[in-house]
């Protein structure tokens, strides 16, 4: 029922454009799955310039946002909605640490990216913001509404 399904937590993740030239991108959507969330939206996007801006509209007076917004917009990205337990905690520990060179072997930064700059895929900082961003990034009725079958096994 919609009630129920409104508060289960979702998180907006996105491989960045070095992620997707690099041909990671099954590996990052591996780890994910592997993991056990569950995958509600996804989609390869050429992002415009306003919405990034808009997605990162906390950053607008850091000295890095012209370059991060250039990277941002640079080529396709891969946008996803991840839904779980926990699910905004937890894919920012696979994810690692924002500077590649201190993140954690095992996390997707650590074992795949080396500049802060290029890092490689974006996970919401809060429950808030993954709400505030897959409806950035999503339209109506892009997201599925789906159970996996292995859910019970995980939950
Ligand atoms: P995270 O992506 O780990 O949540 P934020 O929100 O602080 O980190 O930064 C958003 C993005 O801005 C980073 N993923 C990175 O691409 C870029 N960024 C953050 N800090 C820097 C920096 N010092 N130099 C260049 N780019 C940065």
């Amino acid at each position: 029922c919609f009630l129920v399904a409104s508060e289960v937590e979702q998180t907006y993740i996105m491989i960045k454009p070095d992620g997707v030239q690099r041909g990671l991108v099954g590996e990052i959507i591996s780890r994910f799955e592997k993991k056990g969330f569950l995958l509600k939206g996804l989609k390869l996007f050429q992002c415009p310039k306003d919405l990034a801006q808009e997605h990162y509209k906390d950053l607008k007076e850091r000295p890095f946002f012209p370059n991060l917004i250039d990277y941002i917009t640079s080529g396709p990205v891969v946008c996803m909605a991840w839904e779980g337990d926990g699910v905004v905690a937890s894919a920012r520990k696979l994810i690692g640490a924002t500077n590649p060179l201190q993140a954690e072997p095992g996390t997707i930064r650590g074992d795949l990216a080396v500049q802060t700059g290029r890092n490689v895929v974006h996970g919401s900082d809060s429950p808030d913001n993954g709400k505030r961003e897959i409806g950035l990034w999503f339209k109506e009725g892009e997201l599925a509404q789906w159970e996996s079958v292995q859910t019970p096994w995980l939950i």
